[in-house]
């Protein structure tokens, strides 16, 4: 098992942190490389008109989400080169010994970019709330892979340690925010200190869907450019909440989220 996640670059002591904290960094998970070839493909990908987008610069750009993201959603459906970074094995077996999962799926990628002036931060929010996933899916977890590297001035994360002990909170709207931490007032979240991780390009930080997080604003001239991946528990049903990604699928709710667009990436079976 050690000589296993010594092959991922990662240990026992970074998963433990993971399960108290609900988030870790991983330094050094892709080469640079790897990085240098990724952040080709990620810009062909948001330079290509059709792919499923939530906002997109055209006719959007004013807009008070656009100050906080630019995001296009499942570059690997359209993209073959994304498809191979999407999918890594490495990164999605990061995320299946983080969750302590039998196997992980795919639920989808985003090319998250927060651009350059008149930027805002994305607000402290939990991811959870948004997806369409039943309990099971509480281990569900997000890969950030920052393709430059990140600090306090161009948009790097803050978490709240533990936080994804909390449990389901009211969805935070990210351009017209409340405050998440009006939810746990008087409970010990609400004196934990947030954790700042500036990264080194081919380094990541996973979270739990639960974690409260929070990005800087970008005060630089040039765009962040990250790659977000968000995996879930093999097994996890449908709620029969609307959602962008699944809507096409027409699940039932209580049906499994599964099939070829959420393909099983890792599972213990096969490690
Ligand atoms: O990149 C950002 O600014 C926010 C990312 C985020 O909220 C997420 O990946 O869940």
């Amino acid at each position: 098992m050690t000589g296993q996640l010594e092959q991922l670059g990662l240990t026992e002591e970074q998963i433990a942190f993971y399960r108290e904290n609900g988030f870790v960094q991983v330094d050094n998970v892709l080469t640079a490389d790897e990085i240098a070839e990724l952040t080709c493909y990620i810009e062909e990908a948001m330079a290509e008109k059709g792919a499923l987008a939530f906002q997109n610069s055209e006719g959007e750009s004013r807009s008070s989400y656009y100050r906080v993201l630019n995001q296009k959603v499942n570059t690997w459906r359209d993209h073959a080169g994304m498809a191979r970074y999407t999918t890594h094995p490495k990164l999605a077996q990061i995320a299946l010994r983080l969750s302590g999962a039998d196997g992980i799926r795919l639920f989808h990628d985003h090319a998250l970019w927060k651009m350059p002036q008149d930027s805002k931060p994305t607000p402290w929010h939990q991811d959870f709330v948004y997806w369409p996933m039943h309990e099971l899916g509480k281990t569900a977890l997000s890969a950030w892979i920052p393709l430059d590297d990140v600090d306090e001035s161009n948009g790097c994360m803050m978490f709240i340690p533990g936080s994804h002990e909390a449990g389901m909170l009211p969805g935070i709207s990210l351009s017209d925010p409340q405050d998440i931490f009006e939810y746990v007032q008087g409970t010990d979240l609400d004196k934990k200190k947030p954790v700042m991780v500036p990264l080194r390009k081919g380094s990541c930080t996973f979270h739990n869907g639960l974690t409260f997080h929070y990005a800087h604003a970008n005060r630089t001239d040039n765009p962040r450019r990250v790659l977000a991946i968000i995996y879930f528990p093999d097994g996890t049903t449908y709620n029969g909440k609307k959602h962008v990604i699944t809507d096409p699928c027409e699940f039932q709710a209580g049906e499994p989220i599964q099939g070829g667009l959420f393909p099983l990436l890792a599972s213990n079976q096969r490690a």
